[in-house]
């Protein structure tokens, strides 16, 4: 049987002071002794809005991760607390409670999205905290994150089978729960009750139609389903009296609103039901030292910049997707007209007309790889490549049919020579005989297939 870990408290896992990330030694040694596989669940949300109050319950305890009770944020970086998973024997249960974004006495947006994007790339489940309803800025936010966990796995993980694979977000993206807090509108469209997982879809859904600012609407809708195929949404009450929430910590199920009470427990059920345990691509189960080395490498990515500032983020992703993207077609290109061209080709449009299809294939490959290929410079790059490539199977073409004609010629007309030499038809009636086999031969040159536009 595994190792079991039992923490009484939380202790900090990614130390954050001044700017700066740095990981602490207790939390790495407690990881390397947990053998089993690890559900990870983080939070992520602006600050003050009951995030550690929530990952609290989901800890079964009042108190634990701390909870501040006046307008100052309150956690620091990144805090761990490991225990046996409630229903998965042999699993441990990881939460990560994490500092809240916006602080305003903070004030550094680029520190927010570091923790923000740690969050997303350490857990199995991430938790998206916002209060009252789904809007426009956390959904921006969340997009710009996400593209930005993205681009980091992307640079800083070597174990990934390439930048091709990293499409595959299903590898090690967690599934999403988007968690309402202080939730008072009802759930109800065109009078129609709707639930709060067709909240988020509605709020997800594309619309149609191909003007720009459509497109500005539906691209962070875009990303976050393509990241994040599996999404769930609670919504919650506000568990007590204002007043009373300097004590919350405090009180009994008894003392809150029972609509919270049980809405914290269908999403309490739901973490423990349906969260997965943290995969990496491979199939790997994470475990204690795997999700250290993984904090370890994400941190130092981090601190060495591997992180752009989150409006330099989309650019440097679209550069990485779309070189990929260009790289994928044209290997595809060069794969199809290998199998499929026979050189020389009878005549031109032969060739062209695969090279056409090839191209066509290769530009579709392209455009399902592609990412914000703004003005088309990527697609341009494509084509360019592509140009060059057809002129150069022109040339081959004229090559190999130059090379068969030759080679046909000497084969067919090298014994006339020979016969010629020796005077064969050098004789009274010779010139005829010589004139009737040239025919032959030419005709017999004539009948051979393939020699392709050097025909003489
Ligand atoms: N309005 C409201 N307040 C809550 C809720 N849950 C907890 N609180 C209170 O909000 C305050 C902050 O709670 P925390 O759990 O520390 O919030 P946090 O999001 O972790 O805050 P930071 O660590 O600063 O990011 C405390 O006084 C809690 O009692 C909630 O659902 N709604
Ligand atoms: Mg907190």
């Amino acid at each position: 049987m595994a190792s079991e870990i039992r923490m009484p408290a939380p202790v900090c896992l990614i130390e954050n002071t001044e700017g700066q990330l740095v990981v602490n030694q207790e939390a790495l040694e407690i990881l390397s002794a947990t053998k089993n596989p690890l559900v990870v669940v983080a939070i992520v949300g602006l600050y003050r809005t009951g995030k550690s109050y929530l990952m609290n319950k989901l800890a079964g305890k009042n108190k634990g991760f701390s909870i501040g009770s006046t307008v100052q944020s309150h956690t620091k970086g990144i805090w761990m607390w490991c225990m046996p998973h409630p229903k998965k024997p042999d699993h441990t249960l990881v939460l990560l409670d994490t500092e809240g974004l916006g602080d305003v006495e903070k004030g550094d947006k680029k520190n927010d999205t570091q923790i923000f994007a740690l969050a997303i790339l350490l857990s199995s489940t991430f938790v998206y905290n916002t209060m009252n309803k789904i809007d426009q800025r956390a959904m921006d936010l969340l997009h710009h994150v996400t593209e930005l966990s993205n681009l980091l796995w992307t640079v800083s993980s070597p174990d990934l089978d390439g930048v091709e694979d990293t499409t595959n977000f299903a590898n090690f993206y967690p599934d999403l729960v988007w968690t309402l807090r202080d939730f008072y509108l009802d759930l109800e469209i065109d009078g129609q009750l709707i639930t709060a997982d067709e909240y988020l879809e509605k709020s997800l859904k594309l619309k149609e139609g191909t003007d720009k600012s459509l497109q500005n609407f539906n691209l962070p809708r875009l990303c976050i389903k393509e990241f994040f195929p599996i999404r769930k949404c609670f919504i919650f009450d506000s568990p007590a009296h204002w007043k009373k929430f300097a004590q919350l910590e405090t009180l009994r199920n008894d003392e809150l609103d029972p609509d919270f009470v049980q809405q914290v427990a269908a999403f309490c059920s739901y973490i423990f039901n349906r969260s997965k345990t943290k995969t990496l691509s491979g199939g790997i189960k994470v475990n204690g030292p795997h999700l250290k080395s993984l904090v370890q490498t994400c941190v130092n990515a981090i601190s060495r910049g591997d992180l752009p500032c989150m409006e330099n983020s989309v650019v440097a992703l679209a550069q990485i997707k779309n070189s990929a993207a260009v790289k994928k077609a044209i290997a595809h290109y060069d794969q199809q007209m290998d199998q499929k061209l026979q050189l020389p080709t009878e005549t031109l449009s032969e060739l062209l007309d695969l090279h056409g299809a090839c191209e066509r294939e290769a530009i579709e490959i392209f455009m399902k790889n592609s990412f914000k290929d703004v003005n088309q410079k990527f697609q341009k790059q494509l084509e360019t490549l592509l140009e060059a490539r057809k002129d150069d199977f022109c040339n081959q073409n004229m090559e190999a049919s130059w090379s068969r004609c030759s080679a046909l010629l000497q084969a067919i007309f090298g014994p006339l020579e020979n016969e010629v030499t020796q005077g064969i038809y050098s004789k009274p009636g010779g010139h005829f005989l010589f004139i009737q086999k040239t025919e032959e031969l030419k005709a017999r040159y004539y009948q051979q297939p393939r020699k392709g536009m050097q025909v003489f």
